[in-house]
């Protein structure tokens, strides 16, 4: 897989997911997306595969190690140009923190996954992607 797709920017997220709980990042960057939450991730680098772009995030932006599961089925616009496609990733080993990108990190349980402000791309795809955690 390339870093594009019919003519879009793939970024790649990571629906991480221990002991029952998902992980939700809130942004610090850029200024119009800080304070809201999503599931980490980042762009592609050319020439590389979208699950190893997806552990290459998650180590970069919270110190883990990771394995990809499952592509939740679709895709999410993002900003022009940007599409947004998750997979499942369980945690192999770290705890994470928010190194890059992010200034809070929270474990939710399935009936917290409301109590935050996700972006707007990543509210459907969080919804498709707890069906299959
Ligand atoms: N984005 C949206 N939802 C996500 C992720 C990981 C990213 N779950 C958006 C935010 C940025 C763009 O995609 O506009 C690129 O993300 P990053 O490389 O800044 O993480
Ligand atoms: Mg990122």
């Amino acid at each position: 897989m390339t870093d594009r797709n019919a003519d879009h920017v793939v970024v790649v997220a990571g629906a991480l997911y221990d002991r029952g709980r998902l992980l939700a990042a809130r942004r610090s960057a850029p200024p119009e997306l800080a304070g809201r939450w999503e599931l980490p991730g980042g762009k592609l680098e050319p020439g590389e595969s979208a699950e190893k772009a997806l552990v290459r995030e998650l180590r970069e932006e919270l110190g883990v190690e990771t394995e990809p599961g499952e592509r939740v089925p679709g895709e999410w616009p993002l900003k022009p140009g940007y599409v947004l496609r998750v997979w499942t990733a369980r945690l192999l080993s770290g705890e994470p923190r928010p190194l890059e990108d992010h200034d809070e990190l929270r474990w939710l349980a399935r009936d917290e996954l409301d109590s935050v402000d996700w972006l707007d791309a990543d509210r459907p795809a969080l919804a498709a992607a707890v069906e299959r955690l």
